[in-house]
């Protein structure tokens, strides 16, 4: 009969034996949380390796994601789609178990990890959905979204400032469902050169104390009687989450690395394997699993029996309330309703009958007043802009200390805001939007890309666009942002000139389901313009001729995106009137364009046309759309604190500035 012991050495064994075979890895994590991963993914953590998409499951995250080898041993060994030849290609091409979990990639991953910090931010956010959807779905008597969340992290995960601001929320919010278990083990990569008091002298219980969690301190992470004893104090707190402090030995069996900063990062080499083998009493070569260990480790019958018992429960509750049962099933799956495209129908035709000329971010504000009440998944918040970023809706209702709702006040912590929103679009079932200045994009932005590289639905709503938010000065105006974004591979940016086409920008950010999109919407009020049908089927498509040349053949062709476009139908005005026939062409959004098949974009920017991009941002990014003989007219350099209009002017965007490069283009 396999010991607890044999089981936890399985572990071990597959960790340093995988990361030798790849000459590269992280072996200590893995023997060092061997215990804690033994005792949680076996007696505790509700899941069933047949189904990971099981609605129900208990969510684990990984933050500290370098000790992957932890997660796929596991995977492996309770019985996940994750055979044993996968684990012999660890780090390798194509392999499912890449160097840091992936999430889409490895059937049981629930979110990309390994960017430090970000794990436990995003356990934060998959904590709120069960919170919220609960609150939604669940009936007396029928706790049908009823499950934990649990988190491992590390030093590292610690000393990042996200674990701050995500930590702190979930304090606030009183996730008394979210579990972490700190693998305090005083090791970090520098431990190799120093000691760890040299950088990270925390009081790691001291501080989550002061975020409001229960604190569990002390415990030995390598006794699995008292690791089993936290987690279940955990599981009994009814107000706060639980942080589980676990005193570990990194690489813990290998005779020379163990506790060293050696064992964090790289292979152990032969002979310590064979020694720690010796040490640990592990006979078995490498990649062998005794009978015994695999027969106590698997965890489908268990599994299993909880799914079933899960869908018995769920098949009464849908005979008593069948709307909630199929609107349940709808939103896990991630379909939009069922009367969607009336719903976008009417959106688009109130904002063509309103015509109004406002700011874009009011009418991102009233996009969320339309579409709210029709998708109830929608949860959003901003971080502590609420007022400027116009994230609130009238049925907004703010998730307190207890309870659901539909509003986040996140509060001044945009990585964290980001990070949540990608738990919140992980755990499934709810669509996050998040907001905050443009120009703090930049304090989220690895989350907008690990939403990016994960393929969430993630809304961000980033107002102050440019320079047109004039008074708050240099540090508040955007220049780079808007290209950065625009670069992130799978990240959708959206500039909207008006309220037309920031309604639409917002239905293709949520009727999309590959990836977030990026909106970026003005302070200032920005006309409506008027469309023919072909130009208002144009919008979806990223970029259209907003304005035709008279006559229908220019001589010349404006781009330009957001509060630009008006400028440039302005311009194209002024060129008609000296003789110069200039098409005005809306780019909303550049990434949508980029994605349209040739014919489409050849008639947009039809060869051998001169063009003139228009952006109050910087100019690098249009030379692909303007070549080098074109010309952009954008922002390389800081902005300045002075009404809009003023600095609008003093860096070039009027009419009499591109009407000036219109026509030395249109001579050459
Ligand atoms: C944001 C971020 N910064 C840096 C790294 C590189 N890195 C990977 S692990 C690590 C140290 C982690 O220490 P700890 O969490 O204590 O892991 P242990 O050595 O105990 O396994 C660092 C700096 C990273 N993965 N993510
Ligand atoms: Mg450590």
């Amino acid at each position: 009969m396999a010991t607890r012991n044999d089981l936890c050495n399985a572990i071990r064994a597959l960790a340093m034996d995988a990361v030798q075979k790849a000459n590269s890895g992280h072996p200590g994590m893995p023997m060092g949380m061997a215990e804690i991963a033994e005792v949680l993914w076996r007696s505790h953590l509700r899941h069933h390796p047949g189904n990971p998409a099981w609605a129900n499951r208990d969510r684990f995250v990984m933050s500290n994601g370098h000790g992957s080898m932890l997660i796929y041993a596991l995977l492996h060994l309770t019985g996940y789609d994750l055979p044993i030849d996968e684990l012999k290609n660890f780090r390798q091409l194509h392999s499912r178990t890449p160097g840091h979990p992936e999430q889409g990639l490895t059937a049981g991953v629930e979110t990309t990890t390994g960017p430090l910090g970000q794990g436990v931010s995003n356990a934060v956010g998959m904590a709120i959905a069960e919170r919220v959807l609960a609150s939604q779905f669940n009936r007396p008597g029928f706790d049908i979204i009823d499950h934990r969340t649990y988190v491992f992290l590390g030093d590292g995960c610690m000393m990042e400032g996200i674990s701050h601001e995500a930590c702190a929320l979930a304090g606030t919010l009183g996730l008394n469902k979210l579990i972490a278990l700190y693998d305090d083990n005083g090791i970090s990569i520098d431990s190799e050169k120093g000691k760890i008091e040299s950088w990270f002298t925390d009081d790691t219980p001291k501080r989550f104390e002061a975020y409001g969690w229960n604190v569990i301190r002390g415990v030995d992470g390598h006794d699995s009687a008292a690791i089993d004893h936290a987690i279940q104090a955990a599981q009994a707190q009814t107000a706060r989450p639980s942080l589980i402090c676990c005193r570990t030995i990194i690489a813990k069996g290998a005779p020379k690395k163990a506790n060293t900063g050696a064992a964090h990062g790289a292979p152990l080499g032969a002979d310590e394997i064979a020694a720690t083998r010796a040490n640990i009493g592990w006979n078995h070569a490498p990649f062998e699993i005794p009978a015994d260990v695999r027969a106590a480790w698997d965890q489908r019958a268990r599994g299993a029996a909880l799914e079933a018992d899960w869908n018995r429960r769920f098949e009464d509750y849908a005979k008593a309330f069948p709307a909630e049962a199929v609107e349940l099933r709808r939103r896990m799956a991630g379909e939009l309703p069922a009367d969607w495209s009336a719903v976008r129908q009417a959106v688009i035709d109130k904002v063509i009958s309103q015509a109004e000329t406002i700011a874009t971010r009011k009418a991102s504000q009233n996009a969320i007043e339309a579409l709210a009440p029709r998708l109830p998944e929608l949860i959003g918040g901003s971080a502590d802009l609420a007022g400027s970023n116009l994230t609130m809706w009238s049925g907004s209702k703010p998730v307190a200390k207890t309870g659901g709702g539909n509003y986040l006040f996140f509060g001044v912590r945009e990585f964290g805001m980001c990070a949540i929103a990608n738990g919140m679009a992980l755990h499934a079932g709810l669509i996050p939007y998040a907001a905050t200045f443009l120009v703090f994009s930049d304090y989220a932005r690895n989350a907008l890309r690990m939403a990016a590289l994960m393929k969430q639905r993630v809304i961000c709503v980033f107002t102050h666009d440019s320079v047109g938010l004039g008074e708050d000065g240099p540090t508040h105006q955007p220049i780079e942002h808007a290209s950065a974004l625009r670069i992130i591979p799978n990240m959708d940016v959206w500039r909207p000139c008006d309220t037309t086409e920031t309604a639409i920008a917002w239905l293709a950010a949520i009727e999309r389901r590959d990836g977030p999109s990026s909106l970026l919407l003005s302070r200032q009020n920005l006309p409506f313009q008027k469309r023919d049908s072909t130009a208002l089927a144009g919008i979806a498509k990223g970029g259209y001729v907003l304005a035709e040349a008279t006559g229908g053949k220019p001589a010349l062709i404006l781009i330009a995106t957001g509060s630009e476009v008006s400028l440039a139908v302005a311009a194209q005005e002024a060129l008609a009137a000296q003789g110069v026939a200039a098409r005005v062409v809306s780019m909303p959004s550049s990434n949508v364009f980029d994605r349209q098949d040739r014919a489409y974009r050849a008639a947009v920017l039809p060869a051998g046309v001169p063009r003139i991009a228009i952006e109050a941002g910087v100019s690098d990014f249009w030379r692909k759309y303007v070549g080098l003989d074109g010309a952009v007219i954008g922002i390389d350099r800081f902005g300045e604190s002075a009404p809009a209009t003023e600095v609008f002017k003093l860096l070039g965007f009027t009419v009499d500035n591109v009407v000036k490069h219109a026509r030395a283009l249109v001579a050459a």
